[in-house]
């Protein structure tokens, strides 16, 4: 810890700029104030801030040109203002959760507050021009969450650089000139993804910029808790690249109080990154917290005396304000007026949030007390509405949900009667809950022109001379015909380069179409995810690979956390076409045969789930999710790459549309809904009951999410009225899932004569060898006993006894 300034003042600095920056570092430290006030005085829910971290983010704004892009976490309101990506009207919308997309743009309210996002997508979903302004992707509050799709965002620029091909894509890149800015606190650099994205930068020379704002704690555990030698300087220094290589990480580590540094170490630091492509960490240390981590404590219960008295003594803001006097740039009176200016103009910011975020409330409180009042006066529980309605004007601040609860209170008070007065309240009322669906449910998956489930279907085609080929050589025609169509398609996974994928669909592609484009990957499946995300942000098109479905596991907090809820936490001002491509079901053993989609189902809503039955169903919905802009997950047979299909004359073009159920094979007797891997073995059942006289009615549905659009099972329930569900998920998996989308959504609980049926897997992972498999996955015969059970309970006469 040293305690001098760095003397040289960058020349780069003049007065007027310098002191700009002072004053912002004022409204962003009131900001802070005022928002803590907000939150314990109950007009907001909860608060954090990025007090302390103000003279560093100044520094770094000024290394950030447009058309760069953070990945950064919830303490970087300062940086925020000093790029021009948010103002303080804006800060405190969020702090209120205002709704509206106009005033809180980052995320309509949907997330909390300091959790910023620049809008990359215009309200039709089209993109912006990403070059144009500072760009930031949506926070999100896992600690290091944001670190893997730095991969992605940095990669971009090299890309855009060294691919010739990509030359017409102006809009998302000047020649691979923009850095990709991280921040992360010191604390969560303890995550696997923090030093897994450092790796993965390295390898892969993204020009990334990670700043740490390091104040010495995770809420209350100080470093030597979290960090071998308590020093993330110290234990980075491996990567470090040495003078005269070109391999590696550059470090720098600076003081955070020490603004003519920081600004020295911002500006050179990233101009080089810029020019030579190459990642760089600055570890700003000995950063404070003056409110503590957030509104949920108070960091008195864990800081000592000393370190509260060594944290007011190295407030950035107070030192720079030495600084500057010393510096002779400014006099006392002259900071001073900047200090009251700045209070004064966060206090007149809150004012107008508030104000801005209540009036349209306050309208519908309005507009509801008057419907409510004239049916009061036409109502015999008039004195019952009277006190509902003088309960719901107490609510400070007044929230639609208050709104809301008495109107129901009234529609229950009121409930039997009728009139032109109660018509109009339940009039409103529904029309009030479906603007809160839009407001608060829109944009889980693309609207319109986007969507996945908006693109045309094409049937495949075969000639007379069309091949029977592998199975996997079908997916390689595939995709050799969307490299050559997609310039901005590029692809990547454990031994997706050199070798092509390890069941070859991508064999001899790098050698076509580059190792830029058809590249090897480090065993590192969350930054694999991270690095789709953040091409697809910058407007490639990825395919990222997980090698089995098995290993998704380690990427599944990045899918979940980040990619799945990216449009909906922008409220459709971000989002990332992220084709994930893997290949599970079947083959053998506990880490190798998985069908985890029960959890996938949970967990990825955002993304659509496909489960092609064999390589030429996955090849077209390949194709069709190329033609969208929503991200995808899609889950290829694991032992059907050596099957037999005929390739398709139009493998490049047609089209299998999501959400659409195929019939495999008619039967009159029971309806067997399935997917994936289990279609081969509900056909096999089939024959083998076609010998005892039974009828098995065989459905793919060839996509969990989205499924069954149109209702289609339905129609063959209708017929049969016996349902079978057969899954390689444990019980209550993605068996549950399919019951209530054919029971409960789709109504088929009215047309079953019998209790609806779900086979699947035992609840252990399956053992090994084929026996293993057969014991612990569904097999064939366990169709037929369980068909014939079906229907010899309802008709024994027809159905003898078979075992
Ligand atoms: C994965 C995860 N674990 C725990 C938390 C709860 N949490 C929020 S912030 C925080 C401490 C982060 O400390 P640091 O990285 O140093 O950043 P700082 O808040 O100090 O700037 C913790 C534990 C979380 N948000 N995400």
């Amino acid at each position: 810890m040293t305690d001098t300034f760095s003397p040289p003042t960058p020349a780069r600095l003049t007065r007027e700029s310098v002191l700009a920056d002072y004053a912002l570092g004022w409204r962003s430290r009131h900001a802070s104030l005022i928002g803590r006030r907000e939150v314990l005085t109950g007009k907001a829910k909860f608060g954090i801030f990025g007090d302390g971290k103000e003279v560093a983010q100044l520094a770094m704004a000024r290394a950030f040109r447009p058309g760069d892009i953070r990945s950064g976490y919830y303490r970087d309101q300062t940086f925020m203002m000093a790029v021009g990506a948010l103002d303080l009207d804006q800060f405190f919308a969020q702090l209120y959760a205002d709704a509206d997309p106009d005033r809180e743009p980052a995320s309509a309210g949907r997330q909390m507050n300091a959790h910023f996002a620049s809008r990359l997508r215009g309200p039709d979903g089209a993109w912006l021009d990403l070059t144009a302004a500072p760009q930031s992707i949506a926070d999100l509050s896992p600690t290091a969450g944001q670190m893997p799709r730095l991969v992605g965002l940095g990669l971009a620029s090299r890309l855009y650089r060294e691919l010739p091909e990509l030359a017409a894509f102006t809009g998302f890149s000047r020649g691979g000139d923009e850095i990709a800015f991280g921040t992360i606190g010191n604390a969560s650099c303890a995550e696997g993804h923090f030093w897994e994205t450092l790796n993965a930068v390295g390898v892969l020379r993204a020009p990334v910029l990670i700043s740490i704002w390091d104040d010495g704690y995770g809420i209350s555990v100080p470093s030597e808790f979290q960090i071998a030698k308590a020093d993330l300087s110290e234990i980075l220094d491996g990567f470090r690249r040495r003078p005269g290589s070109d391999e590696g990480i550059e470090l720098v580590r600076v003081a955070g109080w020490d603004y003519p540094a920081l600004v020295d170490a911002y500006l050179a630091t990233a101009e080089r990154v810029r020019r030579d492509h190459r990642p760089a960490v600055v570890h700003v240390a000995d950063l404070t917290q003056p409110q503590g981590h957030s509104t949920s404590g108070s960091h008195e219960r864990y800081k000592s005396k000393e370190r509260l008295a060594w944290e007011e003594a190295h407030d950035g803001l107070r030192r720079m304000r030495q600084w500057l006097l010393a510096e002779g740039i400014a006099g006392e009176s002259e900071l001073a007026a900047i200090e009251a200016e700045a209070a004064e103009a966060a206090r007149a910011a809150q004012r107008r949030s508030w104000d801005a975020f209540q009036a349209p409330i306050l309208e519908e409180e309005r507009r509801f007390v008057s419907l409510a009042s004239a049916l009061a006066g036409a109502s015999r529980a008039g004195a019952e509405i009277d006190a509902i309605l003088a309960a719901l004007g107490r609510h400070v601040p007044m929230l639609r949900r208050h709104v809301l609860a008495a109107a129901h209170e009234v529609l229950i008070a009121t409930a039997g009667e009728s009139g032109p007065a109660r018509a109009a309240l339940l009039d409103w009322v529904r029309g009030n809950e479906s603007e809160n669906r839009v407001r608060y449910s829109s944009d889980l998956y693309a609207e319109g022109a986007g969507s996945a489930l908006a693109v045309a279907p094409v049937a495949a085609t075969w000639r007379e001379d069309s091949p029977t080929v592998n199975g996997f050589e079908v997916l390689h025609a595939c995709f050799d015909a969307a490299l050559a169509r997609l310039p901005n398609l590029v692809a990547f996974g454990e031994d997706v380069g050199h070798l092509g994928d390890v069941n070859q669909a991508f064999a001899g592609l790098q050698a076509k179409y580059g190792a830029l484009r058809v590249s090897d990957t480090g065993i590192r499946e969350a930054t694999i995810m991270g690095q789709a995300i953040g091409l697809a942000l910058r407007g490639l098109r990825p395919i990222a690979e997980i090698q089995y479905l098995d290993y998704v596991l380690y990427g599944l907090q990045t899918l979940s956390d980040d990619l799945a809820s990216l449009r909906y936490r922008t409220r459709g001002a971000q989002a990332a076409p992220v084709i994930v491509r893997t290949r599970g079901h079947r083959l053998e053993g506990i880490w190798h045969s998985g069908s985890q989609m029960g959890a996938l189902l949970s967990l990825l809503r955002g993304l659509w789930i496909c489960v092609p039955r064999n390589m030429t169903q996955a090849a077209g919905m390949y194709n069709t999710l190329l033609a969208a802009d929503d991200p995808a997950i899609v889950i290829e047979v694991l032992n059907g790459y050596r099957v037999k299909e005929r390739l398709p004359a139009n493998i490049g073009d047609f089209r299998v549309p999501l959400g659409a159920p195929e019939t495999l094979r008619a039967g009159r007797d029971v309806t067997l809904v399935t997917y994936g891997a289990c279609c081969r073995i509900a056909l096999d059942a089939a024959d083998l009951l076609a010998r005892a006289g039974i009828e098995l009615e065989v459905i793919d549905v060839q996509t969990l999410l989205p499924f069954d659009r149109e209702d289609s099972i339905l129609a063959s329930l209708k017929r049969t009225g016996r349902l079978v569900v057969l899954d390689e998920d444990v019980p209550g998996g993605a068996s549950a899932f399919i019951l209530q989308q054919l029971v409960e959504r789709q109504g088929g609980f009215w047309w079953l004569d019998a209790p609806p049926v779900t086979l699947t897997a035992r609840e252990h992972r399956p053992a090994y060898g084929s026996d293993g498999d057969y014991f612990s996955k569904p097999s064939r015969e366990d169709v037929v006993v369980a068909v014939h059970r079906l229907l010899r309970a309802s008709d024994p006469a027809r159905f003898p006894e078979l075992y």
